[in-house]
């Protein structure tokens, strides 16, 4: 059923600029969530509301566009000015890194985090402010569209869902959590104020979806224990997913065949690649010394084998991200190193934005790392298998989303071993053929038919199973 939608998240499907000869451009935004989230547009009636980001979003701001997707959907489009500061606190200080290092249990907690002055301040006049201004643009929104349902996204709204709900208490709203959510204890890292905040703006959403079961339960039972209240009945377990046919033409476009061309002009026999975001979650570093550990067992395939790092560079405003940055930069360096030889370099490091790059070696791959330390779903391991023209084995994290559809098919490993993470390497590079089709083929068959309509209805059959009987 095609019906009207508020989707709200912190950055939109599209950011502005200025051409040469100074008339508006648009940029299509990367990342796993817009691309999922773009898929709405086109079954629904869409009306978009995100801050923005550059100057010319700025200059928009307010008004209400007319904005098409890649496909052709027209859906309408309307940009958030925050203040300059309280957007700045609300990002760089409490969004990420707090937010996120907390969901992903990132913190090394005798050092870190300090929540101190500055961060209370960053809550209070970012974080709530910026909520605030999204809650008034939905608010606004719902003036004009009533019967809308609200479809909130993501760590960086977590306050707004009950601001809207004090003003419109028969309002439909609903929450997407793209990344993990950890045990209750984890959150008493953060003020109480906050803590509780956070699941009390949850808790005001008809539904709350999760990618997992595992993230589901961890949620239930952190409301019971911070809030004392009951969250089953309103959250729901929904699987984010890819589009498997846009994948499939696109490894066929001009910009993966030139980019693919590339791989192939210097690849070794056997391809280990990892495609991510340069983010601590991500474990590049300690996948860089499993690697390496391989190298060090396996004298034989030096020459033979190397690793492909394709690394779209991440957050660098902040610090935690610059160090890690410069981590991964220094072990790849290191490992290099130790085991490189004339015409063969063990792993090819490549820090920049390259989406044609990444499908490319997707096609590519004879082994697929995926070692997060904690993951929400992750795409690659669902995006890589569909193109994959070699029969790549996947080495999948216990701990990314994915794991728990996948699991079966991939070669589990836990993301803290690194002796477990280079044996898992050895084990795909020598499995056989026969074995190796099947898995690829078992994952292909999953994602295909666990599509991302499947993720949307989830979701909008959930809210309308629990969404107040008043309002039908
Ligand atoms: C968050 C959660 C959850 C690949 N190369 C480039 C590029 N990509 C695309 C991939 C993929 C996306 O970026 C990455 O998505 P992931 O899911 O792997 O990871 P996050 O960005 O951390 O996404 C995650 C997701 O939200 C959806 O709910 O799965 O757990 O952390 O689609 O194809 N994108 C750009 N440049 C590249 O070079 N811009």
């Amino acid at each position: 059923m095609r019906r009207k939608l508020i989707v709200v998240s912190n950055r939109g499907p599209v950011s502005y600029g200025r051409g040469p000869d100074g008339s508006r451009t648009a940029k299509r935004g990367g990342g796993g969530l817009v691309t999922a989230l773009r898929s709405l547009v086109q079954y629904h009636e869409v009306t978009w509301i995100a801050s923005a980001i550059t100057e010319e979003d700025r200059a928009v701001a307010g008004q209400t566009l007319d904005e098409t997707a890649g496909d052709g959907s027209p859906y309408k489009l309307q940009l958030v000015a925050h203040d300059r500061q309280a957007y700045d606190w609300y990002y760089n200080v409490v969004a990420n890194p707090m937010l996120w290092f907390v969901q992903h249990s990132l913190w090394e907690l005798p050092y870190a985090p300090k929540v101190d002055a500055a961060f209370h301040r960053a809550w209070s006049e970012g974080y709530v402010s910026v909520n605030a201004s999204f809650a008034a643009a939905v608010d606004a929104a719902l003036e004009r569209t009533p019967d809308a349902a609200v479809f909130f996204h993501d760590y960086h709204l977590y306050l707004a869902p009950r601001m809207v709900r004090e003003r419109r208490p028969d309002a439909a709203l609903v929450h997407f959590v793209h990344i993990p959510w950890p045990q209750p204890d984890y959150w008493r890292i953060l003020p109480k104020g906050a803590r509780s905040a956070i699941h009390d703006g949850l808790m005001a959403n008809d539904v709350v979806g999760f990618h997992t079961e595992r993230w589901r339960r961890n949620f239930i039972y952190s409301v019971r224990e911070l809030l004392g209240e009951d969250a089953t009945a309103r959250t729901v377990t929904a699987p984010i997913s890819v589009d498997a046919a846009e994948f499939v033409e696109l490894a066929q476009s001009d910009a993966v065949l030139r980019a693919e061309r590339e791989i192939l002009a210097d690849r070794p026999e056997k391809l280990v690649v990892r495609v991510d975001r340069t983010d601590p979650s991500k474990n590049i570093v300690r996948g860089f010394r499993a690697f390496e550990l391989y190298l060090e067992a396996h004298p034989e395939m030096h020459r033979l084998v190397g690793m492909l790092a394709l690394l779209d560079p991440s957050r660098q405003d902040i610090p935690e991200y610059a160090e890690y940055l410069g981590a991964i930069q220094r072990e790849a360096r290191r490992v290099n190193d130790r085991f490189q030889q004339s015409g063969w370099r063990p792993i090819d490091l490549e820090i920049a934005d390259d989406f044609a790059k990444s499908v490319a070696a997707y096609k590519q791959f004879d082994v697929l790392l995926v070692n997060a330390i904690f993951d929400g779903m992750n795409l690659v391991a669902k995006e890589a298998p569909l193109v994959n023209e070699r029969d790549g084995v996947v080495v999948l994290s216990e701990n990314a989303g994915a794991h728990a559809e996948l699991g079966e098919w991939a070669l589990t490993v836990n993301p803290f071993d690194v002796k477990g993470q280079a044996d898992a390497i050895e084990v795909a590079l020598s499995m056989d053929a026969g074995d190796r089709r099947a898995r690829l083929e078992a994952i292909r068959a999953h994602v295909r038919e666990h599509d991302l309509n499947r993720w949307t209805d989830t979701l909008l059959a959930a809210l309308d199973r629990v969404a107040a009987p008043a309002r039908r």
